[in-house]
């Protein structure tokens, strides 16, 4: 039985994010990815596993691959910007990755949003898989209030139907805090994101009833009938009114595919999402002017009042993990890495 134990080789590998860094990067420049668009997709990939959201961290760079193998993203798109007013920015992304685009129209965003009190971003004709967080925590870092909004694919139901429309649409929110790491939470408006039970499917674990039904409809616990199915909003019919919220303001408001559009683009490829992304961004000083200071420090308040009580405040989980990652590195699981170190065998 020791014996056993002794000679079983674990589970997971420990990284530091150096090496994740570096693995990332290695794989997506092999996979054909220019080197800006390697390095920006890498560090949303880096920061996925700092923070432990492992469905969108390196697990991404098998759905990457899979991507470009299906030829559906542009891999040395140069996304070009357009002031097109002054509180509002458009950056085209030309068929790329989503994260060059929004290095690029980050700063444009923050600087109308600082000169009108209120900006927003559209970033269109890109390729999405990632989470929004790294987004909104950027520009609340930079004093901004912000929330990111984008369709995927049509794989979720609207309440009281049971047939997929809906993306997995997340909703993100950044607040600056004082002295603090800003409140951020980014959550699908589907019971959980699609990746999650990719992950689940991977690990050949069930599913929690209530998060998909099968293709006649059936609640299912089995992650492959759930893919195959669809997937159920979050809170019922408050999530599906969430959800066509975000396929209406990040779709046809700014001239981008719905999640239902993007998934007839796909063609049956199974690639990553294809479409738009909003992003609004907030001056606390264009309402407030100097007074702002006084009333983010009233907005302490809130956080301290939901924290005595017990609850935790969403992001919370991500900084101690951050925390941890920083100091230690991270644990990956050996079978996603040796899955990903064969994309360097093709
Ligand atoms: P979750 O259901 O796990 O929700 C995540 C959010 O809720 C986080 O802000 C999390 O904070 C917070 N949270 C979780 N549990 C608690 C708790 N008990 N108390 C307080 N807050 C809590 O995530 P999803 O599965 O819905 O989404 C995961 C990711 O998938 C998101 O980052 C999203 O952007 C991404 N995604 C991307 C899509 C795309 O098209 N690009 C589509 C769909 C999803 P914390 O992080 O601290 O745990
Ligand atoms: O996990 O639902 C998801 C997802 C879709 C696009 C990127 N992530």
């Amino acid at each position: 039985m020791i014996a056993d134990i002794e000679t079983k080789a674990p589970d997971t590998i420990a990284m530091s994010l150096e090496e994740v860094r570096a693995l990332a990067r290695k794989v997506l420049r092999h996979l054909g990815l220019a080197e800006r668009h390697a390095e920006a997709v890498a560090e949303t990939m880096v920061a996925g596993e700092r923070d432990e959201c492992t469905s969108h961290g390196l697990y991404r760079l098998l759905v990457s691959a899979h991507t470009i193998a299906a030829g559906k993203v542009a891999l040395d798109a140069e996304p070009l910007p357009h002031d097109v007013a002054p509180g509002l920015v458009r950056v085209d992304a030309r068929g790329g990755y989503a994260q060059l685009a929004f290095e690029l129209g980050r700063p444009l965003l923050a600087e109308k949003a600082r000169r009108c009190g209120i900006a927003a971003l559209a970033i269109n004709n890109c390729v999405h898989f990632a989470a929004l967080w790294p987004e909104v925590e950027a520009l609340a870092r930079d004093g901004l209030v912000a929330l990111a909004f984008t369709p995927s694919h049509a794989w979720v139901a609207p309440a009281g139907g049971n047939r997929p429309l809906f993306g997995t649409n997340p909703i993100a929110f950044g607040w600056p805090r004082p002295g603090r790491d800003p409140f951020v939470f980014d959550f699908a408006t589907s019971a959980v994101a699609r990746g999650e039970i990719e992950l689940q499917l991977r690990a050949g674990r069930t599913i929690p009833m209530g998060w998909a039904v099968d293709r006649e409809g059936y609640p299912t616990i089995d992650p492959a009938a759930a893919l195959a199915g669809a997937m159920l909003t979050f809170g019922g019919h408050k999530g599906s009114a969430l959800s066509a919220m975000v396929e209406l303001i990040a779709g046809p408001l700014i001239g981008d595919l719905t999640s239902a559009e993007s998934l007839a683009a796909d063609e049956g490829a199974r690639a990553s999402p294809i479409g738009g992304e909003l992003i609004i961004a907030i001056d606390p000083a264009g309402f407030l002017g100097a007074a702002a200071g006084d009333h983010l420090q009233r907005a302490e308040a809130l956080f301290e009042a939901m924290t005595a009580q017990g609850a935790r405040l969403p992001s919370e989980r991500r900084y101690a993990a951050r925390k941890r990652s920083l100091a230690h590195g991270v644990k990956l699981s050996r079978a996603l890495l040796d899955d990903i170190r064969a994309l360097l065998e093709r």
